[in-house]
């Protein structure tokens, strides 16, 4: 398997992922800085240059984070990451979903890539904190969802992989976690397979 990366990017959630299940993968570093994810090689790879993507051992490209967590929970299934029955299922697409897609997607682009709601030279800190806000009004749902539970479905499954890497982002902004999200972070971050995703990423500071 090959794994295509960026430390400290929404690919954490799957690499935390890569390792709760003990696969054996190979990683590949894209520097987002640097531009490598819109080099020929890379966009023949992943047209849409983004970060994750993994090429299973079959060769099949998978280039999206719920398609992949998605896949590695049906094709690893007897570890168990997957939800099991419908209900389960269903608030795993719709979680999983809001964190990647909303979020993500439009809260924290807004915060990290503000120039591209902007015309060149516009004034990006509006646009940094309506993302902030934005981030904030979505972590409160998701802490609507996680309750009093320790994980968002009845044990630790993909869906936490994702819920994990907005919660992340947040503390690397310091943006004040829900005192639920702040819980399952801290929980997050005591499993043995996220604690060294996060030395390998070089997040070191976070445990001392
Ligand atoms: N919806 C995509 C989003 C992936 C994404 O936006 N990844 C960011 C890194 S966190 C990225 O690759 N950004 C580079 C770019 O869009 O040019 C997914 O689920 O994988």
């Amino acid at each position: 398997m090959r794994f295509y990366m960026t430390p400290g990017s929404c690919s954490t959630g799957i690499h935390l992922l890569l390792e709760e299940l003990e696969l054996v993968f190979e990683v590949y570093l894209v520097d987002l800085m640097k531009g490598e994810n819109r080099t020929p090689e890379y966009l023949a790879l992943n047209p849409k240059g983004t970060v994750p993507t993994l090429v299973t051992d079959s060769g099949r490209i998978l280039t999206d984070f719920m398609s992949i967590a998605w896949w590695l929970g049906r094709a690893f299934s007897r570890s168990r990451l997957m939800p099991l029955e419908l209900t389960s299922e269903l608030k795993a697409l719709e979680v999983m979903n809001y964190a990647v897609n909303v979020v993500h997607g439009q809260g924290y682009t807004r915060v990290f890539t503000p120039q591209i709601y902007l015309p060149a030279g516009g004034d990006a800190e509006p646009i940094i904190q309506q993302g902030k806000q934005m981030v904030s009004t979505g972590l409160a749902w998701l802490e609507r969802c996680l309750g009093q539970s320790e994980y968002l479905l009845e044990q630790f499954s993909i869906v936490d992989g994702a819920l994990f890497y907005v919660e992340f982002w947040a503390d690397r902004i310091g943006l004040p976690l829900p005192q639920a999200c702040a819980a399952h972070y801290q929980r997050m971050l005591q499993r043995p397979a996220v604690r060294r995703v996060l030395l390998e990423e070089g997040y070191s500071s976070l445990y001392r």
